[in-house]
């Protein structure tokens, strides 16, 4: 196994003269779309990316996200698939592509008069491998949409390991009635119980903490502004993982910066005996390109922010990273601490594909302010 691609080392030189390498693995991207079986003949998968990731013995297990499009058969209809909530069964729902009231703009979206659809439909599946680069993905889906509330899909799960062996999976669960966080727990990634909807919408990117502070859980969460106020980082907290409260803001946009337009946390946070290390990512308005950071927090307080990255730690450089689905995206949901000090962050790349990297936490440590 190598990780070695010096030349799209991203590097940030701080007053102090610290740089933080950040090694892609030289096969990335790891997993690619025609890797994953379609859920049945009508859809095609394109894309595979967003994974949560948890170290669980001798293995490395992703949970994908595996985007599925219906095929376009007919050349003046847009096909769409949805779940429908009483048979479970997926459904492809057609508007007319040319049409006034339609708009396409967003290859990630048909808003047809005035209502907003996902042009892909997305599940979670796993995914193993005993040394962290090759996996064996499922065949089938192996958490697929469920309900009312997840209708467009599931997207982007963050996998916590608690103390007492359980996973939790925070995901994004997507509706005609808008973005909202489900959880879900499990044991060995075979059986799922869903804790709920904790979240209602628009709300997105959770990451709970893997053990709990003060007597309680606490989650990331990212509410999306409409009106007044950005799209930031809160934290919440709970004592049973199904009743959050005590919302609190955590973490803001930066006008000007990589982190301008919104900013949501990516994995769930590491703990360092100088706090909580999180990589969040950071969207910059001007041209929708998303990046990697780094935030810490106070162990024993995480309401209180220690340092931040000035500069992002990844940006998307590599091929893949720059073009693919939607272009110009490095999106982190799972990082699994390494036995010699680094995070291995696996990562979505342009919403098309799975690719992972490795960072030396003492050097995102220095390069933080
Ligand atoms: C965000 C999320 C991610 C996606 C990113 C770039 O809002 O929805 O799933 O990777 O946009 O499209």
């Amino acid at each position: 196994m190598t990780l070695a691609v010096e030349k799209l080392m991203t590097s940030y030189v701080k007053p102090g003269g610290i740089l933080v390498r950040v090694t892609r693995y030289e096969g990335n991207p790891i997993i690619r779309t025609q890797d994953v079986k379609p859920t049945n003949d009508e859809l095609e998968v394109i894309g595979v990316f967003n994974p949560g990731a948890v170290q669980s013995g001798d293995e490395v297990i992703l949970l994908l996200r595996v985007a599925e499009m219906a095929r376009q058969n007919e050349s003046h209809v847009v096909a769409v698939p949805v779940v429908d909530p009483e048979s479970e069964e997926i459904k492809v729902l057609h508007f007319p592509k040319e049409s006034p009231d339609i708009n396409l703009s967003d290859p990630r979206s048909v808003v047809y008069k005035g209502r907003t659809y996902l042009s892909c439909l997305s599940h979670l599946r796993v995914a193993r491998s005993k040394g962290g680069i090759h996996f064996q993905v499922d065949d089938k889906p192996t958490f697929p949409p469920q309900g009312r509330y997840e209708t467009y899909g599931v997207e982007d799960p963050r996998i916590t390991a608690l103390p007492d062996g359980r996973f939790v999976i925070s995901y994004t669960a997507v509706s005609g009635f808008g973005i909202c966080v489900g959880l879900a727990e499990t044991r060995d990634f075979k059986e799922f119980h869903r804790i709920g909807i904790v979240l209602p919408p628009d709300n997105k990117n959770v990451a709970v903490f893997p053990e709990k502070v003060n007597g309680s859980y606490i989650m990331m969460h990212r509410p999306s502004a409409s009106h007044i106020g950005s799209s930031e980082i809160w934290l919440a907290f709970s004592n049973d993982l199904k009743h959050w409260g005590e919302h609190s803001h955590l973490l803001g946009i930066r006008p000007g910066s990589w982190d301008s337009a919104r900013i949501g946390a990516g994995a769930p946070p590491v703990r360092t005996p100088e706090g909580w290390l999180a990589i969040y990512h950071g969207a910059k308005e001007q041209d929708n390109t998303y990046y990697l950071g780094a935030v810490l927090l106070d162990l024993d307080e995480p309401t209180k922010v220690l340092a931040r990255s000035r500069e992002p730690i990844m940006s998307p450089q590599a091929p893949y990273e720059q073009t693919g689905f939607f272009s110009n995206v490095v999106f982190a949901c799972g990082v699994v601490p390494t036995s010699d000090g680094k995070l291995r962050i696996y990562y979505g790349a342009a919403d098309e594909v799975t690719a992972v990297a490795e960072i030396t936490i003492d050097e995102v440590m220095d390069s933080l302010v």
